[in-house]
């Protein structure tokens, strides 16, 4: 049990409140608001200082690949060369290439490179963290990185929720048979990963370059059966329509969405599907077109914003600077940019315990060396935090 006291709280974003107090039982906030409200029962409590600093809940990345073997550093550099992301991908690199590293790689090989990029992400206050597989593209190997993406959550303070991501690619050997490598690999493997306990939600890359939508569909199917919630990376290079199929199927959320079309805004809108901006992408691959962030606005979608780490598209270990990407390049407010991270990233995972700070909210909290929390936005390269709390532990 133990006070927060002298912090400025920014509970939701857009507002807050100077000279408050946080109290902390266990591992989740007993109380929060302004110290003149402070209920007399807490008076015993132990008290920590702040000196004035702000606080806010503590980060949610709520999409990312960082589990996988090797880089793509060469593609990068073909990439600078005029070499399109789609034309690498059609040649056998891209995903594909990945697939080879992270099938080859251990299990212990892949936990200590994972860590690297959790560390970086953890700095940065990040206290809840999403993990695909999806480079395994093989039962084996799905399930190996679904285990090393739980070995995260075990060495770290961090909680980690797992999404199966089999339908992120087809492999060489299925080339030009994606359906039967759904039927036969995908849903198997998925199957065999949720038996296992390792699977949260089920995602799938909807592309030219991966899956059409009823490809999708059918692994949706599955997700069903089991029980398990659904996603998608949708609309990020072209419009094939993923965005609304997964939201009339009640996905949690939709992901990237450049290429999003206005009438199926409004079928987000409809259902209360999270739009995920993945800024890390449309800046690696240099796009041009924006996700309809105005559209998205107006017709009162959610929208999160998370890092989409991953070896090709988006190779960024970084939350703060997803925030920063999405109010530049997309004119996403800072408050937008705030919500994006903490409480439209618990939404985005379908989590009801965490993203604000209020009364019986897990106390997942990070304390900040700043004087407003536009600043987390604004500064580039720059990390504030002066302190993490998880699982209302200072750590
Ligand atoms: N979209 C992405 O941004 C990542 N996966 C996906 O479906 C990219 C994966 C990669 O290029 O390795
Ligand atoms: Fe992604």
């Amino acid at each position: 049990m133990r006070l927060l006291t002298n912090c400025t709280l920014v509970p939701h974003p857009g507002e807050s409140v100077p000279d408050a107090v946080i109290a902390i039982d266990g591992e989740t906030i007993a109380w929060a608001g302004p110290l003149t409200d402070l209920p007399g029962d807490y008076a015993g409590w132990e008290r920590e200082d702040l000196g004035g600093r702000l606080v806010t809940p503590g980060l949610i990345d709520c999409h990312t690949h960082i589990v996988h073997g090797g880089h793509r550093a060469g593609e990068f550099r073909m990439r600078l060369e005029g070499e399109s992301y789609d034309a690498i991908a059609r040649a056998g690199g891209g995903i594909v290439s990945t697939v080879t590293a992270t099938r080859e790689a251990t299990e212990d090989a892949l936990l200590a490179d994972a860590l690297t990029r959790a560390d970086a992400l953890i700095a940065e206050g990040v206290t809840t963290l999403e993990i695909k597989s999806g480079y395994g593209l093989d039962e084996a190997t799905e399930l190996k990185m679904l285990r090393v993406a739980r070995a995260v959550g075990d060495a770290r303070p961090v909680d980690v929720v797992t999404t199966f991501l089999g339908a992120h690619a087809v492999p060489a050997d299925y080339k030009g048979e994606a359906e039967s490598y759904i039927d036969t690999v995908c849903i198997p493997a998925l199957r065999a990963a949720h038996a296992e306990g390792l699977v949260d939600a089920v995602d799938g890359f909807c592309e030219g370059i991966a899956f059409s939508p009823d490809e999708i569909a059918r692994v949706f199917d599955a997700a069903r059966a089991l029980g398990l919630p659904i996603k998608l990376h949708a609309e990020q290079l072209s419009d094939l329509g993923g965005a609304a199929m997964a939201a009339e199927r009640g996905a949690m959320s939709v992901d990237h969405l450049e290429y999003l079309n206005a009438d199926d805004v409004q079928i987000l809108a409809q259902h209360g599907t999270v739009a995920v901006i993945l800024p890390g992408a449309f800046y690696t691959l240099r796009e041009t077109q924006a996700p309809p962030i105005e559209a998205l606005r107006a017709a009162g979608v959610p929208m999160a914003v998370a890092t989409d780490c991953n070896p090709g598209s988006s190779p960024m270990a970084s939350l703060l600077l997803a925030m920063n990407m999405s109010a530049t390049l997309f004119r996403m407010t800072p408050d937008e940019c705030l919500a994006g991270v903490t409480t439209n990233a618990a939404k985005a995972l379908g989590l009801t315990d965490r993203g604000d700070i209020a009364q019986g909210q897990r106390a997942d909290l990070c304390v900040w060396n700043i004087g407003a929390p536009e600043e987390l936005s604004y500064r580039i390269g720059f990390n504030p935090l002066h302190q993490r709390y998880y699982r209302g532990r200072p750590c």
